[in-house]
């Protein structure tokens, strides 16, 4: 919140006289904006392999995980949570590392909600 002095008579005060009014202008809070984290299907990674990567980067329990990876293998892909944007881009690189290191297929992506 800003406190602005206005002068509502358009004249000059004298000198030592104030008779400005305070004026509050109020800054609309700016929400940053958000980010979907998907998982898309394909036909190698193991299912098992999906759901603890979705246990240890997403924080789910296993029958959440379950639920999700089961999503992904009929609909082609699912939103596995929404972040801020660099929490997002961290998400996907450590899933897209992780899936590299193990030679799965598996692909991870962000956008904008
Ligand atoms: N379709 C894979 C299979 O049948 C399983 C799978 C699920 C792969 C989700 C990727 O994001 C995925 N083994």
């Amino acid at each position: 919140m800003t406190m602005r002095p206005l002068q509502m008579s358009g004249k000059k005060d004298a000198p030592g006289e104030d008779t400005s009014i305070l004026t509050k202008t109020r800054s609309k809070t700016q929400r940053p904006p958000l980010y979907k984290v998907l998982l898309l299907n394909d036909d190698y990674t193991p299912m098992e392999f999906v759901v603890h990567v979705l246990e240890r980067f997403f924080g789910l329990s296993h029958a959440q995980a379950f639920e999700i990876m089961l999503t992904v293998h009929k609909k082609g892909l699912a939103v596995v949570g929404v972040f801020s944007f660099e929490v997002a881009e961290t998400k996907v690189a450590q899933v897209m590392d992780f899936a590299r290191r193990h030679q799965h297929p598996l692909q991870c992506t962000m956008e904008k909600e």
